[in-house]
């Protein structure tokens, strides 16, 4: 028993040691990218933030959501961020975003650190920044980021429209679209517990409960207990209301999503999915019983490679003045 602990302890922290050498120079962004042209600016990022999140924990999820809303279009370059003008449809205005809240917290950040050094910090490296530190402050775990991302100067409505996926969608839909964007069946697996955090509005699984199949039916998939339960908080037509993707912890990053997608009590069909493809449910299950043995870390080096996705650097893109204007 102590040897299998020990060699566990060692297992973890080999892994890391690896991870660290490995992640340091990926995709052309660096460790403390900033650290001589803005002193501190991590500080000021997780200072801002913690102002934020201490008043209102559930901001931690919708801030992490944001991060992975941007990296998924166009690549981590803020994006999602920029508002529309004119004819302008920007990914803002797109459906999958108008259930994303705290644009204000990225406001701040940025306001923040342009007081202390003006046109330096990206607001790409602004979202990746918040989305680590909201992980944190709520009980996750702890990884470097990369940072010396660029931002983006386009932004379009549909490509978050057919580039996001769908709550609906099912294992293969899911497996495409994230190795569309070099994310493995791991990774997806992997991601997919930062469900752990946060809501679902009624309406998102509305089709799930009522009428599955356009016959006024429910998704077998579901645990017919659990739906139960589901239908009384969400009456069919409801749009406001919304409900826990982890009931009973969704304020805190914990491994308690794999135990509920094991007892297919995930929320969306794209969580129950998991349970369609012999790796993803392995990985389910496996952290299901072992509480999360490895999600921490797996959770750590997914989000390294999330945030690495078609970054801008060096002389792409802009350094925003305003994270919602291109300059
Ligand atoms: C695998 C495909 C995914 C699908 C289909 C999906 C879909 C959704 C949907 C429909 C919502 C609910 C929005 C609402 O009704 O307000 C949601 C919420 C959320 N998603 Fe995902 N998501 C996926 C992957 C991810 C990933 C990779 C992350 C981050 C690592 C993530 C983090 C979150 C968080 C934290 C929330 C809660 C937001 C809040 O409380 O405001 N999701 N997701
Ligand atoms: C606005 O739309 C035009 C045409 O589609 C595009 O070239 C331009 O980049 C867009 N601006 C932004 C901010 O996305
Ligand atoms: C998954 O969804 C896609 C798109 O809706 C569909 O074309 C495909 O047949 C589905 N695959 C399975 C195995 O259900
Ligand atoms: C159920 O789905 C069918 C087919 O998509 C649709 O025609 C019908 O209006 C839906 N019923 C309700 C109550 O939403
Ligand atoms: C313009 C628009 O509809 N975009 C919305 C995206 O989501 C934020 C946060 O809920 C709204 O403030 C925006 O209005």
């Amino acid at each position: 028993m102590a040897i299998q602990k020990i060699l566990t302890v060692l297992f973890l922290y080999l892994a890391l040691a690896f991870l660290l050498v490995e992640l340091t120079n990926a995709g052309g962004l660096q460790l403390g990218f900033y650290q001589r042209t803005c002193p501190g600016a991590e500080l000021i990022v997780h200072q801002t933030l913690y102002r934020y999140i201490s008043r209102d924990r559930t901001l931690a999820a919708s801030l992490l959501r944001m991060h992975f809303h941007d990296c998924f279009i166009r690549g981590c370059d803020a994006s999602v961020l920029i508002s529309s003008t004119g004819n302008n449809q920007t990914e803002k205005d797109a459906i999958p975003n108008k259930t994303l809240r705290g644009f204000n917290v990225i406001d701040a950040v940025k306001s923040a650190l342009e007081k202390k050094c003006p046109g330096v910090v990206s607001c790409a490296d602004v979202l990746a920044l918040v989305a680590r530190g909201s992980v944190v402050m709520v009980g996750g775990p702890h990884w470097d980021v990369p940072t010396g991302r660029r931002d983006g100067r386009v932004s379009i409505a549909n490509e978050a429209l057919f580039n996001l996926p769908p709550p609906f969608a099912n294992i293969t839909v899911l497996k495409q679209q994230f190795a569309g964007v070099g994310l493995s069946v791991k990774d997806l697996a992997v991601l997919s517990g930062g469900h752990t955090i946060g809501i679902g509005h009624c309406t998102t699984i509305s089709d799930r409960l009522y009428n599955f199949t356009g016959k006024g039916d429910t998704d077998p998939a579901l645990d017919p207990r659990y739906a139960a339960q589901l239908k009384k908080k969400c009456k069919p037509g409801n749009s406001k209301t919304v409900v826990a993707m982890d009931p009973g912890s969704f304020k805190s990053f914990d491994e308690d999503y794999y135990t509920a997608v094991a007892k297919r009590r995930g929320l969306f069909q794209s969580d129950a999915a998991l349970l369609d493809d012999a790796e993803t449910r392995d990985y389910v299950t496996t952290q299901s019983r072992t509480h999360g043995l490895t999600f921490a870390l797996d959770f750590a080096e997914s989000m390294v490679k999330l945030g690495n996705i078609g970054v801008l650097t060096g002389e792409q893109g802009e350094i925003r003045k305003r994270c919602a204007f291109v300059n």
